[in-house]
């Protein structure tokens, strides 16, 4: 835990909707009870500890159920840290929409509920989970970002005790309307800029060839007006 909570206190800044074991209470191992958690805009931090003591006979399932809030998304699941005493070992982590939890834990997770489903291991600090998620879907295979609603996720281990740390990054969804008005400003401004040096461009170029006057079109019919100017 002192792992995790280093990597996040360096990186990050505790915020309001962060869910943390040491501080909250341990996560519900219970398939038909996950722990509720409502995510919030931004950065949401995960920091728990699960796993299997074997000389205890004791095992630690973390299953949580989080809400994305209406009008918004979830666009990434990051892994903060992750410390097992085997630093070649790897823990599973499974993602199912909706709540309760609908498969077992340890040993017997079928799989059939599952969106989907990855290891996480020592040197995956910093990497997005949910596209490896993706990458282990069930058909059909969820698309990125997910939107508003409530998910389900395990972390498990079976040999040993882990402790790891994940933060939910949640945004708001651009609202239709303010999309359509993006793209009439962004189509004014390009209009407005082709216009502006077109204008300049024409401005360059000699007088006789911006006038569309035939008696304009010579050097001696120019003199002629400027002179003719210059006399009044
Ligand atoms: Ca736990």
């Amino acid at each position: 835990m002192a792992v995790a909570l280093l990597a996040w206190a360096a990186g990050n800044a505790a915020g309001a909707s962060d869910y943390d074991e040491s501080i909250l209470g341990d996560l519900s191992g219970i398939p038909a009870a996950p722990t509720p958690w409502s995510l919030e805009a931004g950065a949401n931090a995960l920091i728990g500890s699960a796993g299997t003591n074997a000389a205890a006979g004791t095992a630690d399932f973390d299953l949580v159920s989080f809400e994305v809030p209406a009008g918004h998304r979830l666009d990434s699941i990051t892994l903060i840290s992750y410390a097992n005493p085997d630093i070649f070992a790897m823990s599973f982590t499974g993602l199912q929409a909706g709540t309760p939890w609908l498969d077992s834990v340890g040993f017997d997770i079928a799989g059939y509920w599952l969106m989907g489903w990855t290891h996480i291991q020592t040197p995956m600090a910093g990497v997005d989970l949910l596209p490896l998620i993706q990458q282990h879907a069930n058909d059909p295979a969820f698309a990125i970002p997910l939107p508003a609603g409530v998910y389900t996720m395990l972390f498990e281990d079976v040999d040993t005790i882990i402790n790891y740390a994940v933060r939910y990054n949640v945004s708001a969804v651009p609202e239709p309307g303010s999309m359509g008005l993006l793209a009439t400003l962004t189509t004014v401004v390009a209009t407005f800029g082709r216009r502006q040096r077109r204008e300049r461009s024409h401005s360059l170029l000699p007088r006789y060839a911006r006038s569309a006057d035939p008696a304009c079109c010579t050097h001696r019919s120019i003199a002629a007006a400027e002179s003719s100017r210059n006399r009044r």
